[in-house]
């Protein structure tokens, strides 16, 4: 009888213990899983562009964008960037557009920067930038009009 009740309490006592060990290493999973979720992401790449004049630390070459918006408008008009950085010129306007080296109509300040032809509708064009100067560009179907001029601040 007397060892029945001491065999007893101690199986009840082992229960407890199982069922207490169960809830720690439950909490010790959560908190584990919980903080690899909020771990930040390393190595994956921006998904915004760099603002101009901003320089990768690690001198990779950055790409920047001038877009002719939908609305006619272009932007931004003056972007600086660095030696081997590239800009893409993307038009989205139903009008066609044609970003060229200053001054029009010789096109000869930064040479070899212009698309060749006008860019059609969702047409782009990539230049890449190579020496540190200030390429001013303009759109040579618009040559007149200031809102489509702007300039490449390249640097070192
Ligand atoms: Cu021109």
């Amino acid at each position: 009888m007397h060892f029945d009740l001491v065999s007893c309490l101690t199986c009840i006592m082992t229960k407890i213990g199982v069922v207490i060990l169960v809830f720690v290493l439950l909490g010790i999973g959560i908190i584990f899983f919980n903080k690899q979720t909020n771990a930040p992401t390393i190595g994956e790449p921006m998904a915004t562009p760099l603002p101009s004049g901003a320089k990768n630390i690690n001198n990779e070459p950055q790409l920047f964008t001038v877009t002719y918006g939908v609305d006619g408008n272009m932007s931004p008009s003056e972007l600086t960037i660095h030696v081997g950085d590239r800009v893409t010129f993307v038009n989205l306007d139903n009008k066609e557009h044609w970003p060229v080296s200053g001054p029009h109509p010789a096109h000869n300040i930064c040479i070899g920067f212009g698309s060749l032809r006008g860019l059609k509708k969702n047409e782009t064009y990539t230049n890449t930038f190579t020496v540190a100067k200030t390429c001013p560009f303009h759109d040579h179907l618009n040559a007149g009009d200031s809102g489509f001029k702007g300039q490449i601040i390249v640097v070192p």
